[in-house]
């Protein structure tokens, strides 16, 4: 029992020892986790700052999820990295999480983004009220896949409670949710092969400028007390009366973690800055031109060299991960 006492007492010093040295004691260089989500400029960025982590010697590994998983897996240090968090569909985590000290905001992109209902440019002549949303109360029948004068509205994963804005709005609308981005890629594709009336969750920068023409629909401009506050907006009694920022941030968000570990590699992440134009060709050069990720990746690397250069020279450091 003596023994069994002192290996316990050792253990336990063992653990508080690597408790409070905070990770590194356990292991000379770990491995820098990457997120990968549900949406291919996240996951074609992701490869472009893997690719220049691993060039400066860093190990890093990637780890596919539903963007949902993202909060848990960087608040528990299971995950370090998420490149591409979206204002529209990601502010309140980002927010409540960084305000807890449980993950790091490394800083935005150049890019402005927009989360928000879009349909194709041939919609309008059918329902010319469009992009204003009030338009949508008379041309829901347009929108109708299963008969019936409801609309269907495609969403993804990622947004803010949809069915709450339709209720808050009077929306004749049901969602159909999909899983990820490559299905709401699908029933577009679909729907304008047939020229067929469709919207759909979209957002900017994405793919789909790049080839089809379209818009958002303009929804009561975005407060924040529209989430929180009934009164607020046209609707007296109910919250989500609104639509999504116009003007959105693009964040990278790190592990608490991260900045001690690997602080030359921090200082790189927070360099990198994607335009609006880098997230899009990101994006169609797999959803348009059929490249994998990874080659996206490199083929943006080796067409945009002046600009990553200038991120490892501001970041000015040398990597820890060489060593
Ligand atoms: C998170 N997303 C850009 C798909 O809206």
């Amino acid at each position: 029992m003596t023994n069994g006492t002192a290996g316990w007492r050792v253990l336990c010093a063992a653990t508080i020892a690597v408790f409070f040295a905070g990770g590194p004691a356990y292991a000379a260089s770990p491995t820098i986790k990457i997120l990968t989500l549900d949406w291919t400029s996240q996951i074609v960025v992701s490869h472009i700052a893997g690719e220049l982590l691993s060039a400066q010697k860093y190990s890093v590994s990637y780890l596919s999820e539903a963007a949902d998983s993202q909060w848990f897996l960087l608040s528990s240090g299971q995950a370090d990295l998420q490149i591409e968090v979206w204002e529209g569909s990601m502010a309140k985590e980002m927010s409540d999480l960084t305000r807890r000290g449980l993950i790091v905001d490394a800083g935005d992109h150049e890019a402005v983004t927009r989360e928000e209902w879009w349909y194709p440019a041939y919609v309008k002549a059918q329902c010319p009220g469009l992009p204003d949303w009030r338009a949508l109360r008379e041309c829901a029948p347009l929108f109708a896949t299963a008969g019936g004068t409801r609309g269907t509205y495609y969403s993804g994963p990622w947004e803010k409670p949809d069915r709450a804005r339709i209720r808050a709005l009077g929306l004749p609308f049901d969602v159909v949710q999909l899983k990820d981005g490559d299905e709401l890629r699908s029933v577009l594709e679909e729907a304008v092969a047939q020229q067929r009336p469709i919207v759909l969750f979209n957002w900017t920068p994405n793919w789909v400028e790049s080839i089809y023409e379209g818009e958002f629909v303009e929804f009561p401009v975005y407060a924040q007390a529209c989430e929180t506050e009934p009164e607020w907006g046209i609707n007296e009694q109910l919250t989500w009366d609104c639509g999504n920022p116009k003007d959105g941030w693009l964040k990278k968000a790190v592990s608490r973690r991260f900045p001690t570990i690997w602080p030359c590699a921090y200082a790189l992440i927070q360099r990198i800055s994607l335009s609006n134009a880098d997230i899009s060709q990101a994006a169609a050069l797999v959803d348009v031109r059929g490249f994998s990720h990874q080659d996206a990746a490199r083929h943006w690397l080796a067409e945009n060299e002046p600009k990553w250069r200038a991120w490892l020279q501001d970041a000015g450091c040398v990597a820890e991960g060489s060593g």
